[in-house]
């Protein structure tokens, strides 16, 4: 039997009347059955959950399919211009929960299921996280595709199909071990593959120059080796359902032809050789956060997606308009997230300039209308450069347009600033280093329209400290678009019990228009609403607690106060300033067995870069100050300490909405934006935290009373390290910090390993404490008091809680998507019926 589709009326969207595509109960059922049996080949009788789940994706998929389907012709035919967001990384976590709430069947599939026997929070857990990111940068690219499905925009997400994702964290003995992630081993349901439109790009080899027919010279770039990018296309449900966009990810194959030559020359071996490596070029994410890798493959992978994808653009462009390139930037708007696909400027200039035979200026302009930059980072380490000889090895010829740019560039520069070869020396593209390298941020300035960083503060210094002079010669160029998150994941689909609640007091319009959040605030103070929220925060402390059980064996009080950091391991985000202040905690209640202080349950998760020695110690040091106070029972009333493994999208949405407490301690101008900060409190965390990134503009919607702010602000951190900070001033000013420093170094945590964690205490004051964790303790001690203070009162705690969530309207990813349409992409959307 078919199912049972109905559409619903297209007026203006409300969340109410916002369902494309309804199938009640028995229909769902029937649809899972049906995949049951013709897709999986079981019955209801031998079903486990994997199959149910995999069961249950394929009757959902019939539904995204045909709506993909609607929506792709409706843009083809209606010809219009569209975003194609370039990224090496999307962070989707789980599919299908996510499709079922933004096709608002959720419900109607709980129930269904219910009824087949199903239980679906547990069948849920079946689908492993599409880990395809690092953290922030990656699952912002997925927060903006979903806003931009929900809001109709034409829109493709253009990145790289891994084999492997970010690698699966276990912790033994208290470090972190590194296991691979095999997210497709069983298959994966949401993805299609498109045969029909695999790409070939090449690599290596060498450029011939020739003589046209007027003397003009000409390039040719005979390629060493030929890949082919197969393409593979994960559906993106808008909220309602009635635009299904694409991502589409590259997976690199071995050519059929590519080193025949080598082969026939009796080369076997090596021909062999070369098949592997072009299938290696998608096999894994490198899981650096923050650092530039440096190698070969990188490199490789980024011209692959970018060149992939731009084939992949201009083969679209031309079914609609031939050969005419003179409407390709009207119809062609490119986002670059970050630099990692910066490549993809030569590499449109090499199209138009060798392929199409534009000439260089018609070319240049096409150019610099099509590409829009973001910067993610200000740290010099993060700033992507490459080796001049290993782009000259890979992409000659890239080599010598990026060369060409750059000769055209500096004669801007001259006529701007003549004579001043310091300013051309660090404008230029090329770094004049030891080893010449290029600059990718550079190049991505010079070769974009539009260049923005993703939080104010952060926006006011890539314009005041790392390109000022590019803000003088091209004034309105750098601009700001603060982050945010979809609403729909991170309140809607992982926090029920409160968005229900929420329907409830204001309606459900805030799923699409988050600002309407603010009608709670009328409740903030209400008795009844209070207890309503506490109830709700204290069940998903409780649940949250079952997890902890379940996957470290440690017991937590749901009474207690879930203080949480979750992000990626990095000295600048402090997590070891969060530990010192455990260790001053614990300290202090060995020393007055009645110190006065709320029990709290410190929970962390996080991943440290595999190769970045400091911050596994820093894991190391968490754990086995774990293993201590919670073994301890002179402390562990008070005070526990939870480090729960493998941190990714699917855990998150089981922390968040337990959460008290939301830590966001980096130093003062190193955290860009941070968006964990805006899951958390959008949950009813109320947040400790540094005027850092989007921190500041949180403190500037939620008042300075419902929030924790503490430290050295940006201009203090610049104005201590011009001084010459000196940690040691801080070690010996300060006798807690000195005894916690000193017993770190003891073999207390780690017995019979003295010193294991020398190096954290060696970073802070011989290494000179490079983020300042030192010169912002006391401050942060001090907040941490008048937090513990403020939770006592727990009418005045729920009502600084409840206007976290009112006030958090502005950080939805609408708002951002709107941000980018309205400054950058000057997009229309296109409703699709
Ligand atoms: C993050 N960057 C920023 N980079 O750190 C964070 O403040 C911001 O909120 C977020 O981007 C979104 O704008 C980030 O996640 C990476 O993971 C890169 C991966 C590839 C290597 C370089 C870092």
């Amino acid at each position: 039997k078919p199912v049972k589709v109905a559409k619903a009326k297209s007026a203006t969207v409300t969340a109410s009347d916002a369902v494309a595509i309804q199938l009640d109960k028995d229909a769902f059922k029937q649809a899972v059955v049906k995949n049951l049996h013709c897709t999986l080949g079981t019955d209801e009788n031998k079903a486990n959950n994997h199959a149910w789940w995999k069961a249950t994706s394929a009757a959902m998929q019939e539904l995204v399919f045909e709506r993909l389907r609607t929506t792709q012709k409706t843009h083809y035919l209606n010809d219009t211009r569209a975003v194609h967001y370039f990224s090496a990384e999307f962070l989707m976590g789980r599919l299908l929960s996510n499709n079922m709430h933004n096709f608002e069947l959720f419900e109607t599939a709980q129930s269904a299921l219910k009824e087949l026997g199903v239980d679906l929070t547990d069948m849920l857990e079946e689908e492993p996280d599409m880990a395809l990111g690092n953290g922030g940068l990656g699952r912002l690219a997925a927060c903006f595709i979903d806003s931009l499905a929900t809001m109709e925009f034409p829109a493709i997400g253009y990145g790289i199909h891994y084999e492997h994702g970010l690698f699966r964290q276990e912790i033994r003995n208290g470090a972190q071990i590194e296991r691979p992630d095999s997210w497709r081993d069983f298959g994966n349901p949401w993805e299609i593959c498109r045969p029909e439109s695999i790409q070939q790009i090449s690599l290596y080899g060498y450029v011939e120059t020739k003589y046209g027919k007027n003397g003009a010279i000409q390039k040719e770039w005979h390629p060493g080796s030929i890949v082919t990018g197969v393409p593979w296309d994960i559906p993106i449900v808008g909220y309602g359902g009635k635009t299904v966009n694409v991502l589409r990810l590259w997976q690199s194959q071995s050519s059929e032809y590519f080193n025949w030559d080598v082969f026939n020359a009796g080369g076997y071996v090596d021909a062999q050789r070369e098949n592997v490596e072009s299938e290696t070029i998608s096999k894994v994410l490198y899981p650096n956060d923050e650092t530039d890798a440096g190698k070969e493959l990188r490199l490789i992978q980024q011209y692959f997606f970018s060149a992939c994808s731009l084939k992949d653009i201009i083969r679209r462009y031309k079914r609609a308009h031939g050969d005419d390139w003179s409407r390709f930037s009207e119809q062609v708007v490119i986002q670059l997230n970050d630099t990692h696909p910066a490549i993809a400027i030569p590499e449109l200039m090499r199209i138009l300039v060798d392929r199409a035979e534009l000439d260089w200026d018609t070319a240049w302009s096409i150019c610099t209308k099509t590409f829009a930059y973001t910067n993610h980072t200000l740290l010099p380490e993060a700033l992507e450069k490459w080796p001049v000889r290993m782009i000259e090895k890979v992409l000659p010829r890239h080599l010598e347009i990026i060369y060409e740019i750059n000769h055209r560039f500096m004669t801007e520069v001259e006529a701007k600033w003549p004579g001043d070869n310091e300013i051309k020396a660090k404008l230029s593209i090329i770094e004049e280093s030891n080893e010449k390298m290029i600059r990718m941020g550079n190049l991505s300035v010079i070769g974009s329209f539009a260049v923005n960083g993703v939080a104010e503060i952060h926006s006011k210094l890539v314009k005041s400290q790392l390109f000022p002079e590019f803000n003088e010669l091209y004034p309105g160029k750098l601009t700001n678009v603060t982050n945010g998150i979809t609403p729909r994941r991170w309140l809607k689909a992982c926090n029920p019990l409160f968005s229900q609640l929420i329907n409830k007091k204001i309606g459900d319009d805030w799923i699409l228009n988050l600002d309407k959040l603010d009608d709670l605030s009328a409740f903030a103070s209400n008795k009844t609403f209070q207890n309503q929220f506490m109830k709700i925060k204290q069940q998903n402390k409780v649940a949250l607690a079952e997890e902890i059980k379940k996957l470290t064996d440690i017991t937590v009080d749901p009474k207690a106060i879930f203080d949480i950091q979750i992000k990626r391991l990095h000295e600048y985000k402090r997590q070891h300033l969060n530990l010192l202040h455990i260790l001053a905690l614990y300290r202090r209640i060995l020393q007055d067995p009645d110190y006065d202080m709320h029990p709290r349950v410190f929970i962390f998760g996080a991943k440290a870069a595999p190769g970045y020695a400091l911050a596994k110690t820093i894991i190391y040091a968490i754990n086995k100050v774990a293993d201590k106070i919670n073994n301890d029972s002179r402390v562990n009333k008070k005070l526990k300490v939870v480090f729960l493994p493998n941190y990714r999208v699917s855990l998150a949405e089981k922390m968040i909405p337990a959460a008290d407490v939301s830590q966001q301690i980096s130093t003062a101008g190193k955290e860009a934006s941070g968006t964990g900060n805006m899951k958390l409190a959008l949950n009813g965390a109320v947040t400790i935290g540094t005027l850092d990134g989007a921190n500041i503009e949180i403190a500037e919607e939620v008042g300075e009373d419902n929030i924790f702010i503490f430290g050295l602000t940006v201009d203090e951190v610049n104005q201590r390290l011009a001084e010459g900070y000196k940690p040691y001033d801080y070690y010996y000013k300060n006798e807690e910090l000195k005894s916690i420093l000193d017993w770190l170094d003891s073999d207390y945590f780690t017995p019979g390993n003295p010193h294991a964690l020398s190096p954290l205490k060696q970073s802070l004051l011989d290494g000179g404490d490079p983020y300042l964790v030192l010169a912002d303790f006391e401050a942060y001690c001090d907040a941490n008091i008048k937090l513990d203070k403020a939770y006592r009162d727990k009418s005045k705690w729920a009502e600084m809680a409840i206007l976290n969530t009112a006030k958090m309207g502005k950080f939805t990813s609408d708002r951002s998507i709107k941000d980018y349409v309205n400054k950058i992409w000057k997009l229309d959307s296109c409703g699709v019926k």
